[in-house]
């Protein structure tokens, strides 16, 4: 292996395990994170006890966000998922997706842009040195997470691809294979799923691809083995176990569009003074959590990305 391979790989290597990860957190704190703040705080007993037989996260509780809260835990990421290609229930996903195949796979990029055609996952893995961001994550529903992702920036991704200069979007396809996802079978939803971001959403820094989280490669429920995450924007845009990227000239219809236009645009920015047309989205519980909390504008991020919208009517384009 060439030395200059070694070094874009040695990055990715760092955190093998998530016991390695969360011990380098605590010792070095959160590197690349723009907002990651690694802050002491003792883990206060009683305040998220664990189930009897589950063993507490001491070694994470330390770790937060950039507004200081805790991250979800790991058991809870990984067993509390929505993911309809599956299941629509969410705690059925962990047992349905567990023999779904992520190897090999590869991304097959296309429309307008200079270098189209497959990027396979080791390309992906070579090319691109992930970075540790701890995001919240807020779903539509109601219900949030605080989630230490790794990934890289989908901006290093475009700048390679190149778009052409009419692109005016990215259109992002999820897998479709009825015969492994079970989900696929309910034919209420227009599979397969699709998400997409305006030009200076997607190369906006916050927005990650998605390989990893707690130092652990993305196992199957929550996306593996890449996907996207936006973490101003309600969960659902954040698009898992991606196989195409396109980039387009006409705003994409999204499956959740396409499946419930009185209920979803093409924005989801979160917004907790639009609410949903059955329920309010002023809260939300964050999870783990017992009483809910206020839900704020942009997720948090208004800082970082209320320039995006600047002159734009919010709630008209929800
Ligand atoms: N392909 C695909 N991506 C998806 C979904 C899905 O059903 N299929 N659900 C979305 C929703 S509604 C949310 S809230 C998040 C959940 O991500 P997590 O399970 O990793 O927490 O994934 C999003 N990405
Ligand atoms: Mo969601």
């Amino acid at each position: 292996m060439s030395e200059n391979l070694q070094d874009k790989i040695t990055p990715l290597k760092r955190y093998t395990t998530r016991k390695e990860f969360l011990k380098t957190m605590g010792v070095v704190g959160v590197s690349a994170a723009v907002l990651a703040a690694c802050q002491d705080k003792p883990f206060i007993a009683g305040d998220d006890l664990p189930a009897a037989g589950i063993t507490p996260e001491p070694s994470s509780a330390g770790l937060t966000d950039d507004l200081g809260d805790s991250l979800t835990s790991y058991d809870d990421v990984i067993s509390y998922n929505n993911f309809y290609e599956f299941t629509t229930d969410k705690e059925g996903v962990v047992k349905l997706s567990q023999d779904f195949q992520s190897t090999p796979w590869a991304v097959e990029i296309g429309g307008l842009v200079e270098n189209p055609g497959p990027i396979s996952m080791e390309e992906i893995r070579n090319r691109y040195t992930t970075e540790e961001r701890i995001y919240r994550m807020r779903c539509v529903e109601g219900w949030s997470m605080v989630i230490p992702w790794q990934g890289f920036p989908l901006a290093r991704l475009l700048e390679d691809i190149k778009p052409k200069p009419e692109a005016k979007y990215v259109r992002f396809e999820a897998i479709y294979d009825p015969k492994s996802l079970p989900g696929q079978g309910n034919k209420y939803f227009p599979w397969p799923y699709v998400e997409g971001l305006r030009m200076d959403e997607a190369y906006h820094d916050l927005t990650l691809m998605a390989t990893g989280l707690y130092g652990e490669d993305l196992l199957p429920q929550n996306g593996a083995p890449i996907r996207l995450v936006v973490p101003w924007k309600y969960g659902f845009k954040s698009i898992k176990s991606i196989v195409k990227i396109d980039l387009v000239e006409e705003m994409p219809v999204s499956l959740w569009m396409e499946s419930a236009p009185n209920e979803y645009g093409f924005y989801a920015n979160v917004n907790p003074e639009v609410d949903h047309p059955r329920w309010s989205q002023a809260t939300e519980r964050r999870i783990g959590e017992l009483s809910r909390r206020p839900s704020l504008l942009f997720n948090g991020y208004e800082e970082e990305v209320s320039h995006l919208y600047e002159g734009m009517d919010l709630v008209k384009n929800f």
